[in-house]
C-alpha cells in the first residue's frame, strides 16, 4: 500500500520564484541566455536583476525550486502525504509563501529554519517557450547536515522508500546528500538524482561524481548529457553514449541504474545499466505554441511524473507515459504548476 507513510522523501533548494513574462530587455541587459539556470554568483553585476524586475514586470510569485517542483508533482498522482520535502529557508513571508504552496498540494516540507538569512528565490525570465533562471540561494545553501539528525527527518528517511535530490543541492550540499545516500544503500532504497542545469556536470563534476555511485535512477535533459559528456570526456553530440556511461559509471547498489534523458518535444531515451544496448525512446506528444503558457518546471514535472509512477509500482514504460503528461501540463500553466481540480493521468 503506497500513500500516508511520505515514500517519497526529496532534497533541494526552496525557492520563491519570480516570474516575469516577455523579459526580452532584462535578457538583453544582463547578457544572459534564453534558455538557462545560473546562480548570480556566476554572473558578476547581475545583483540588481531581483529590484529590477519588480520595477518593470507584473511579477508572478510562486513556489520554485526544483526538486520541490518534482515533488509536488510526485505527490499528484500520488494518494495523500506520499511526499515529504527537506531544504533550507529563512524565517520569513517568502517561507510562508512556500509552506502554504506545498501544504495545499499535500506535499510535507521539512524545512529547516535559517533564523539570519532570506529565503532563496529565483528570477524567471519567460520569452516566448524559453525561460531563463536566475538564483539567489539565500538560506537555500545553508543547509546543514544536522538537520537530516532530527527526530523528525529520521523517521522520514528510515520509513522512505524512494529518495529524490536536485542536482542543483550539489553546490553547496555534497555532505547532506552523501548522508541521504548513504542511508537510502543501508536500507535497499532507490536514490534518484537530477542533473538539473549544465553546469552541475560542468562546474560540480567531483560532486556529482561522489553521488552517481548511489543512485538507482538518473534524470537529465540533453544539454545537461551534453555538459556531462564535456567534463567527463565524450562526445557530447551521442546521447546514447552519455546515458551509457552514466548508466555504467560505478555502482555501490545493487541494483540496475535507469538513465532517462529528455530532449524537449523530441523523444525521451531510457536507457538501464543490466541492458545498455537496448536504448528505449518514447516520443513527446507535440503541443501546439498556441497551447504553450510557459516551459517553466516542465522538466521537473516531468520528473515529479515519474517518481510518482515509479512508487506506485509501475514499469519504467508506465512512468515515463506519466512523466510526460504532467511535463505537457505543466507547460500549459503558468509556471511550474499543474491543473487543479486534479485531472486523471
Ligand atoms: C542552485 N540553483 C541554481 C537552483 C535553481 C532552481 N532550483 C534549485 N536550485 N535554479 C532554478 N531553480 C528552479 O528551477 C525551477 C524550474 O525548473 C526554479 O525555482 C524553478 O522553479
Amino acid at each position: 500500500m503506497v500513500g500516508g507513510n511520505y515514500e517519497l522523501v526529496a532534497m533541494g533548494n526552496p525557492l520563491l520564484d519570480m516570474q516575469a513574462r516577455n523579459a526580452e530587455a532584462t535578457l538583453k541587459k544582463y547578457d544572459l541566455k534564453a534558455n538557462d539556470a545560473i546562480l548570480i554568483e556566476q554572473k558578476p553585476g547581475t545583483e540588481a536583476i531581483y529590484d529590477d524586475i519588480t520595477k518593470e514586470y507584473d511579477i508572478h510569485y510562486l513556489a520554485g525550486g526544483a526538486a520541490q517542483n518534482s515533488a509536488r508533482c510526485a505527490q499528484y498522482v500520488l494518494p495523500p502525504k506520499s511526499t515529504a520535502y527537506l531544504g533550507s529557508v529563512g524565517e520569513d513571508d517568502l517561507a510562508k509563501q512556500l509552506r502554504a504552496a506545498n501544504e495545499k498540494e499535500g506535499l510535507h516540507s521539512a524545512y529547516q529554519v535559517n533564523k539570519t538569512t532570506p529565503t532563496g528565490c529565483c528570477a524567471v525570465l519567460i520569452t516566448g517557450e524559453h525561460r531563463s533562471l536566475v538564483t539567489r540561494l539565500g538560506a537555500a545553501e545553508k543547509f546543514t547536515p544536522d538537520h537530516l539528525s532530527t527526530s523528525e527527518v529520521e523517521k522520514l528517511t528510515q520509513n522512505a522508500k524512494f529518495f529524490y535530490v536536485g542536482g542543483f543541492f550539489l553546490t553547496h550540499g555534497l555532505e547532506s546528500t552523501l548522508i541521504l545516500a548513504k542511508r537510502a544503500l543501508e536500507r535497499q532504497t532507490p536514490f534518484s538524482i537530477n542533473l538539473s542545469a549544465p553546469f552541475i556536470p560542468q562546474f560540480f563534476k567531483d560532486q556529482l561524481d561522489q553521488v552517481l555511485p548511489y543512485t538507482t535512477l538518473v534524470i537529465g535533459n540533453e544539454s545537461e548529457a551534453e555538459a556531462y559528456a564535456a567534463s567527463h570526456g565524450l562526445d557530447g553530440k551521442d546521447l546514447v553514449g552519455v546515458a551509457k556511461h552514466i548508466a555504467q559509471f560505478e555502482s555501490k547498489t545493487n541494483k540496475p541504474r535507469t538513465v532517462i534523458i529528455t530532449q524537449g518535444a523530441e523523444e525521451t531515451l531510457v536507457l538501464q545499466s543490466d541492458k545498455v544496448d537496448n536504448v528505449k525512446r518514447y516520443p513527446v506528444q507535440k503541443v501546439s505554441s498556441d497551447k504553450i503558457v510557459d516551459t517553466n518546471g516542465a522538466g521537473d514535472a516531468f520528473a515529479g511524473g515519474v517518481l510518482g509512477a515509479l512508487i506506485l509500482g509501475k514499469s519504467i514504460d508506465e512512468a515515463v507515459e506519466v512523466g510526460h503528461k504532467l511535463g505537457v501540463m505543466c507547460i500549459g500553466q503558468s509556471g511550474p504548476s499543474l491543473k487543479f481540480p486534479k485531472e486523471n493521468v
